[in-house]
């Protein structure tokens, strides 16, 4: 509360002239700052920061957010509910969620961009982080989709520029052997970071990297020039194991990491799951300080989704309604973190 009112003092004091003080008071309507249930994660940890390779809060303290990150809003979109992301809140302690807007779904189908507003609202309300992801995926270069980005992100970075609990992630997956970190990614980049922060100059942004964010190293050792920028690193624990973990070791020498989406499945979203390699992995991360969403919050019929087919999108799940999957994530979020 005290964090709003200082912000309309400022924005009122900024105005100046009656006219200008109306005129930045109606502006700050339109885009309010956040306002977080009292302890909840967003109003305990405040303004995210990159410090030192590690994501922190706004006191420096590092800080851990694990979560869910939704399937395609346009085949799974009936989980955008209110209510799936309170019981996530409050019974399974998430942490952030990440409303996956894929750009093919997208560019068939604006509308899908209101599921999305959903899940940030619901965010607001519990008090939970929340990740923006353009799920660049069969565009294979974020390049491709760079006019169309930079619009969507304007515009997003204008509606939440004063949401704290509000984080960019610009490219979920870059692929294809023509797709590199120099020529494609790094580039993209350096077109969109500065579209978001013109809006939100504080913004918390993740990049994805090439071969479907796993070539972290590689980002490592051209990171970009701006602050508060993490790069995404993305596995599934049946298909890749100790290879990867070796890539995350090194580049987490050099930049901040965010682990945006991992499986307990293969990299197809299917077989398994994989319970020992899921523990294996997870302890890593978490021991390294990286934050992290599993796909997906669905009821998609493969290993990796979290519900049974034909569970309700209204949250209460009992384990009877979770995949294998699910029960290992579910009770993976109630443990504490591995330090
Ligand atoms: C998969 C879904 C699957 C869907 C496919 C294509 O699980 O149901 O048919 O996308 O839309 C990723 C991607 C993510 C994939 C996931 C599993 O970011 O979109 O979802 N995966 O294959 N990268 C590696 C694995």
């Amino acid at each position: 509360m005290t964090s709003v009112i200082s912000s309309l003092f400022r924005c009122c004091r900024a105005g100046g002239a009656v006219a200008g003080l109306l005129l930045a008071c109606t502006l700050s309507a339109s885009a309010k700052p956040g306002v977080y249930p009292e302890g909840s994660p967003v109003a305990r940890h405040g303004a995210l920061q990159v410090r030192e390779r590690q994501l922190c809060d706004q006191a420096g303290k590092p800080v851990l957010l694990r979560g869910m990150s939704t399937h395609d809003l346009k085949l799974f979109g009936r989980f955008a509910t209110r209510e799936g992301v309170r019981f996530l809140a409050k019974e399974w302690h998430v942490t952030v969620m990440r409303p996956a807007l894929y750009v093919t779904s997208f560019r068939e189908d604006p509308s899908l961009e209101q599921k999305l507003d959903l899940i940030v609202e619901a965010c607001e309300e519990n008090g939970l982080y929340c990740i923006i992801d353009w799920h660049v995926l069969f565009e294979h270069d974020p390049l491709t989709t760079q006019a169309d980005a930079i619009a969507f992100f304007k515009r997003k970075a204008a509606q939440y520029r004063d949401k704290t609990h509000v984080i960019y992630e610009i490219c979920n997956e870059p692929n294809g052997a023509d797709v590199t970190w120099a020529g494609s990614v790094k580039p993209f980049a350096e077109a969109v970071i500065p579209v978001i922060r013109q809006e939100a100059p504080g913004a918390i942004v993740i990049v994805g990297t090439p071969t479907w964010s796993q070539d972290v190293d590689v980002a490592a050792q051209d990171p970009l020039a701006f602050e508060n920028v993490l790069y995404a690193i993305h596995f599934y624990v049946g298909t890749h194991g100790a290879e990867l973990r070796e890539k995350v070791r090194v580049a987490s020498n050099r930049v901040a990491l965010f682990c945006s989406e991992w499986g307990t499945t293969l990299a197809t979203g299917d077989g398994g799951p994989y319970p020992y390699e899921s523990k294996q992995w997870m302890d890593f991360l978490e021991s390294f300080g990286i934050s992290w969403c599993n796909w997906s919050l669905s009821d998609a019929n493969e290993a990796s989704a979290l519900l049974r087919p034909g569970a309700s999108d209204q949250g209460g799940w009992t384990d009877a309604d979770l995949t294998d999957s699910g029960r290992f994530v579910k009770y993976r979020l109630l443990a504490p973190p591995a330090r």
